[in-house]
């Protein structure tokens, strides 16, 4: 049967604001002006008009943020620490608002944003708040940068801006923050909630828009570090123009991750792990495990159980409490995965899918008899869609996983955990996970290697991205990311 959320709050909270919604500039905000649409992929329906952000726009929110960033800083770090404790506790309150409008914004189950994405933004702050606390131990010899700006994508909406927006608060930075044009309602939301716990204003400011906003933070000369998640091909972009001009810069970028199972794993549990690593959140996520690579001996039985696992996924209504895969963000993501598949398909691959319903949904999808060459290989699919590659030997499969430009997590599943770190050793990738995938902490850094990006977000790399390292006499200095 059905289990509909109720979603009548979040209804109220869009009907308040039909005539469209502003910035969030110096803590107030801005009337709306010339707007964009923003729809509910599960429905097509426009459920809000929101601002595009000008240069204006990016002028005042960072002028903003100037003025209230030496303030900031220069409060203790038990004081900012207070403010980051607020916000996390209230994001906790208003738990089920921020996940109800997650889900319609973007398309994902709600058991995921009220259960996953809500509850590890409240545990950023928390986390940081932590940082904030020890600030006068921990920063001795660092400054923060100044103002930040952070640009953020569409697959994690809220918790992306809270991996970009608590520890550069921690830091003694403030922020001028841009989220995805497809997503941009919980960050509005969380605008709310600075004001309800009195955060200073121009500490956070958030303006709305696409890329040419985006662009604007990023060329601004009172933006003294910039952050993105996104993109390889806007990341690059981003690393060129800020080439030169001593901005501080972390990229977090694609991938195509391996997800590694070995002859001995316990193959029930590796299943699991598959629908987690690339059927959670409708595939659209940076470490996705996309690739699978199976020890020849064991891949008929992986991927006959895979198989059967898959087709019993719900896809479809996402405020659905029985739902397991929600709708895809926007029908221009649905035809470039729908195109890739056609590639892929040209190609002689098998596909085998699940079910799912009209519109911007997509089925969960096994590629079997599939090159390691071939396009749903190696390009960044960004969607439901999982390879499955056979491998004999150890060395072949770190091979295999190595195959590839990105480098952003891996997982490996084996019985035996020697076999298991002497293969994470080899894998060049960020994180790697053993015998579970996806797992995230605010404790530990996140990031990639080669076009996946580079600096860490989360743990202690991620804090010190947020501070420039000056050197003193007789002092070994991080090099500053
Ligand atoms: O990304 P963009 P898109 C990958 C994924 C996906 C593909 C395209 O493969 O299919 O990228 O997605 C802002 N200067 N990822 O087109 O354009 C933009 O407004 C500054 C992986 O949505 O990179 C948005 O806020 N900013 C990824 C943000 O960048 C610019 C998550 C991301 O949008 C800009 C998203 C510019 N020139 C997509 N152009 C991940 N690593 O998780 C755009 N933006």
């Amino acid at each position: 049967g059905t289990a509909p959320e109720d979603a009548s709050i979040v209804t109220a909270w869009l009907e308040k604001h039909q005539n469209g919604l502003g910035h969030f500039i110096d803590g107030a905000f801005t009337d709306p002006g010339e707007t964009f649409e923003v729809a509910n992929p599960a429905t097509g329906e426009v459920i809000a008009h929101v601002t595009q952000g000008s240069e204006a726009d990016v002028d005042a929110a960072v002028a903003a943020a100037r003025r209230a960033q030496p303030k900031w800083a220069a409060l203790s770090g038990h004081e900012r620490a207070r403010y980051l404790y607020a916000i996390a506790r209230h994001v906790q309150q208003h738990t089920r608002f921020l996940a109800v409008l997650e889900t319609i914004d973007n398309g994902k189950p709600i058991r995921e944003s009220r259960d996953i994405d809500v509850p590890l933004v409240a545990r950023h702050f928390y986390h940081h708040a932590g940082w904030a606390e020890l600030a006068e131990d921990e920063f001795a010899g660092t400054e923060p940068y100044g103002v930040c700006g952070q640009v953020i994508p569409w697959n994690f909406p809220l918790l992306m801006l809270a991996w970009k927006i608590a520890p550069a608060l921690a830091a003694g930075n403030t922020v001028v923050l841009k989220p995805a044009e497809y997503t941009p309602l919980t960050a509005l939301a969380f605008a709310e909630i600075c004001v309800e716990v009195g955060l200073p204003a121009g500490v956070v400011n958030i303006v709305t828009g696409d890329g040419a906003t985006g662009a604007a933070i990023v060329a601004h000369k009172g933006v003294d570090k910039v952050a993105f998640t996104g993109s390889t091909e806007v990341g690059r972009r981003i690393r060129e123009q800020t080439a030169g001009t001593g901005k501080g810069l972390t990229l977090e970028l694609g991938g195509k991750s391996p997800f590694v199972v070995m002859q001995d794993a316990d193959l029930d549990a590796a299943v699991e792990g598959v629908v987690d690593a690339i059927w959670f959140n409708q595939g659209q996520v940076c470490c996705a495990g996309a690739r699978v690579l199976v020890a020849e001996a064991v891949e008929d039985r992986l991927v006959a159980k895979l198989t059967a696992r898959m087709k019993t996924l719900r896809v479809g209504d996402p405020l659905d409490k029985n739902t397991d895969m929600g709708a895809i963000v926007h029908p221009v993501q649905l035809a470039r995965i729908r195109r890739l598949m056609e590639e892929g398909a040209a190609e002689g691959v098998t596909i085998t899918q699940g079910e799912a319903p009209e519109g911007c949904f997509y089925p969960p999808t096994l590629v079997t008899d599939v090159a390691p060459a071939s396009v749903l290989s190696t390009e960044e699919i960004f969607g439901p869609v999982v390879t499955v590659t056979p491998f004999r030997t150890p060395d072949d499969a770190v091979e295999l996983a190595n195959n590839t430009a990105y480098g952003l997590a891996a997982s490996i599943w084996s019985e035996n955990v020697n076999t298991c770190l002497d293969l994470a050793g080899q894998i060049k990738a960020g994180v790697v996970w053993i015998n579970c995938t996806n797992v995230f902490d605010a404790g530990a850094g996140f990031g990639g290697y080669r076009e996946s990006g580079f600096g860490r977000e989360g743990g202690r790399e991620g804090m010190m991205a947020y501070r420039r390292h000056h050197a003193r006499r007789g002092e070994v200095v991080e090099p500053a990311e």
